[in-house]
């Protein structure tokens, strides 16, 4: 097989530059080493920031969300034994973001690939890397085993958009790659419940540990708490579950939270991860192929989509014009918006956790920033401004 375009994985990176490079004329082949079902039963991210919502709609990807997701004007924080406040990026920024589950982002952008005509080669196996390091008369190739059979394609440019733990990243040789990393003494157990959410996203620092209420639609809700490293969904029946929660809110809240059937629980750990540089020869890294953020910004799928944005208009204006100095500058300019978003989501992690190793000094440091940030209009709007994402370059 021969194309412009090897892209490595169809995850939210994946298939959004194959439809993104195909509106503009350039030919993409998308591997998955999962199969399609495996993909789309994912339950991940919700919050989209206004920028992922512009490209989105600007791409034809938005018919859907436009009508199930939910715009929301700011998220609320809360802590122990204080009246919460509500950090407004639409009053401070006029930026609304998008409530709109990865889930259903997945399903628009297979169905997108669909429509195009454009299979996605899933069950991919063993997928290896070949001549890509961009020295002269190196031919690019990807091979893999597909449904039992042998393939090679050929091609101009890598996308390695294949997650945290896909191949494409260490490919890139480790005398080349810097990484940085932080990893964090705790989880958040994941549930997903068809309950009426409460009205804003709420994060909350709590004694007992952190807790976030967020939304799907009207009947359902995602919830999250903090939770040990070692900790298991098994012994997390739902009887253990809605009252630890319910704990952790203040009491009108707790109040208003409802109980009922959970539909999924997962736990995962919480990390800070960036690999630089984010090229290599003709090899490119989008989303969590490059980066990790701790949920507590919502910004992980999101910087995914702003990597994606960049490399596609550096590939069409290479494509267009046989100008390479987007694709030259794709690696500088995604890692400013990523550090950006990392600093953020390690910023917020670090103010509404309940750290094991905390001194007294530290617990006293956290609470008077919660305590500046409410009072302090100025705080607020940094936050909101964070919080809301950077417009692209
Ligand atoms: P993805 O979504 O991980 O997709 C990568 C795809 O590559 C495939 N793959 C391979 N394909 C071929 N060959 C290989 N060798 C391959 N290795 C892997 C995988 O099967 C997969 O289909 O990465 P992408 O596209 O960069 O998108 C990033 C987002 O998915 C991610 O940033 C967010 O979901 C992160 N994240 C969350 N972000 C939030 O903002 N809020 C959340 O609540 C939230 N929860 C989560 C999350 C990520 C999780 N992961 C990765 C374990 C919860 C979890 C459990
Ligand atoms: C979610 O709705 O899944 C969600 C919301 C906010 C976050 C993380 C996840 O910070």
């Amino acid at each position: 097989m021969k194309t412009q375009v090897v892209i490595i994985g169809s995850g939210p990176a994946g298939l959004l530059l194959s439809e993104i490079l195909h509106r503009h004329g350039i030919d993409s082949v998308v591997l998955e080493r999962s199969s399609r079902e495996h993909v789309l039963s994912r339950i991940r991210a919700g919050v989209l920031e206004s920028t992922t919502v512009e490209v989105l709609r600007e791409n034809g990807l938005s018919a859907r969300m436009d009508v199930e997701g939910h715009p929301h004007d700011g998220m609320r924080i809360a802590w122990a034994g204080r009246d919460s406040f509500f950090v407004d990026t639409a009053r401070t920024l006029g930026r609304r973001f998008m409530v709109y589950g990865q889930t259903s982002i997945q399903e628009d952008l297979y169905a997108a690939a669909d429509r195009r005509g454009q299979p996605v080669l899933t069950e991919a196996s063993d997928v290896v890397l070949h001549d890509f390091d961009g020295a002269p008369g190196a031919r690019p190739h990807v091979t893999c085993v597909q449904q039992g059979q042998a393939l090679r394609i050929d091609c101009e440019f890598i996308a390695g958009c294949d997650g945290f733990h896909g191949v494409s990243r260490r490919s890139i040789p480790e005398t080349v790659r810097r990484e940085y990393e932080k990893v964090y003494p705790f989880g958040w157990l994941g549930v997903m419940a068809r309950v009426k959410p409460l009205p804003d996203i709420t994060y909350v620092n709590n004694p007992r540990g952190f807790a976030l209420a967020s939304y799907r639609n009207e009947k359902l809700s995602r919830f999250y708490i903090q939770v040990a490293l070692d900790d298991k969904v098994d012994a997390w029946p739902d009887e253990r579950f809605w009252p630890e929660l319910k704990s952790r809110f203040p009491a009108e809240m707790a109040q208003a939270i409802e109980e009922g059937p959970t539909i999924e629980k997962s736990i995962a750990p919480l990390r800070s991860f960036v690999s630089e540089p984010m090229r290599y020869g003709a090899l490119y890294l989008c989303g969590d192929a490059a980066h990790i953020v701790p949920p507590t910004g919502a910004k992980g799928l999101n910087l995914a989509v702003s990597d994606v944005f960049y490399l596609s208009r550096a590939l069409s204006r290479w494509y267009g014009q046989g100008d390479a100095s987007l694709l030259d500058g794709y690696s500088e300019t995604a890692l400013r918006r990523v550090w950006s978003s990392v600093r953020t989501s390690w910023y917020l992690t670090n103010l509404l956790h309940r750290f094991p190793h905390f001194s007294a000094f530290d617990q006293k440091a956290q609470e008077h920033e919660l305590d500046y940030l409410k009072s302090s209009h100025f705080a607020q709007a940094a936050l909101a401004e964070q919080y809301a994402g950077l417009p692209f370059e």
